[in-house]
């Protein structure tokens, strides 16, 4: 008796095996396995105009008592539904008037702040006051308590950098409110730890959060005289480092100041970190992925992975300064790290 052959097809197998949550590697074609990597976030900028208006408004009808934050966020197209300024790290910008506090609070996500208008409001890092002037950088790494409180007597607005999409693609997001809506001086993150022990930082816990403007001028300064300190790629970079290990500015976020001179143009180049610029001071074009982007003094811009990018400062007498948030220490701790000019 002859046997009755069954005939199979690929269109068969790959029928049956969708329904078994199963895929085959067949399935891809080359268009899917691109040479070099491929990103949806776009290179944007955004005007500080646009930012600004929106925080006054939102200083006129936000307010503290309901909302965690009054804080307004970039978003970049390239990532439609999502909240991410790029796809590991948010910018947003913050705002509080004077006689208010934005209440305390933990999570995994690590957040970092740079002053930009306003002085003497203050942000409490684990029962550590950091009292804020222009140019400041605080560090609120990752499930350290924060508050900030505002009794300077005029409003205050700085930008804060987190890598929530990075934490949340990575499902890692514990968020903890402070039992007190306020710390007191020197409590200790022990000493208001509410019950979530499982949320506690597995690393020693770091004790300098605070990079004072006038520090970090004073660097530069000498990085600039030194003549031999020019970064071909970035003009007078300056990293803020781990003080104790020298490591990355936190785990996950890479901060910079550079400084660009009058004339001055960098060689392109690229590399797989994606990067968020503030023009902290001045003003100057970048050209990113082939786009010319020109920055004036509070506009924000992206610089996506493997996107040729050069920046110029055209003018004849005036410094440029950026600020840069980058998640290469993410991409170097995972050894995904490249770069090319
Ligand atoms: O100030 O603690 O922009 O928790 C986003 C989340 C700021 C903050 C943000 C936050 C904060
Ligand atoms: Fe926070």
């Amino acid at each position: 008796m002859k046997q009755e052959r069954i005939v199979d097809s690929i269109e068969q197998l790959n029928h049956d095996m969708t329904e078994k949550s199963l895929e085959g590697h067949w399935s891809l074609g080359l268009e899917d396995l691109p040479p070099y990597p491929v990103t949806s976030v776009r290179p944007h900028l955004w005007r500080w105009e646009d930012v600004h208006e929106s925080l006054i408004r939102a200083g006129e009808v936000v307010n503290l008592d309901e909302a965690e934050r009054r804080t307004v966020r970039l978003l970049n197209p390239g990532i439609p539904g999502g909240h991410g300024t790029t796809h590991t790290i948010h910018c947003s910008f913050q705002y509080v008037k004077d006689g208010e506090y934005a209440r305390a609070h933990r999570h995994t996500a690590a957040a970092l702040r740079f002053v930009l208008e306003g002085r003497d409001a203050y942000t409490m890092v684990n029962g550590q006051q950091c009292v804020m002037e222009e140019g400041d950088l605080i560090l609120t790494p990752q499930l350290t308590w924060h508050d900030h409180v505002n009794r300077s007597g005029q409003p205050i607005i700085w930008l804060d950098g987190l890598d929530i999409p990075l934490t949340q693609a990575l499902h890692q997001l514990f968020f903890e409110p402070c039992p007190k809506d306020q710390q007191t001086l020197e409590a200790t993150s022990e000493e208001v730890a509410g019950f979530y022990g499982h949320a506690r930082p597995a690393a020693a816990p770091r004790q300098y959060f605070h990079y004072k403007w006038a520090d970090t001028q004073r660097s530069l300064e000498r990085l600039r005289q030194s003549k031999t300190g020019r970064d071909p790629f970035d003009g007078y970079l300056l990293e803020f480092r781990e003080p104790v290990t020298g490591g990355p500015t936190m785990p996950t976020i890479q901060c910079a100041v550079q400084l660009l001179e009058p004339g001055h143009e960098t060689l392109p180049h690229r590399h797989t970190s994606t990067v968020i610029y503030h023009a902290y001071r001045g003003a100057g074009a970048s050209i990113i992925g082939g786009r010319e982007f020109h920055w004036r003094q509070g506009d924000s811009f992206v610089v996506p992975l493997w996107h040729q990018h050069a920046h110029a400062n055209p003018s004849a007498d005036t410094d440029a300064i950026l600020l840069s948030m980058s998640d290469a220490p993410v991409m170097k701790a995972l050894d995904l790290y490249r770069e090319e000019s």
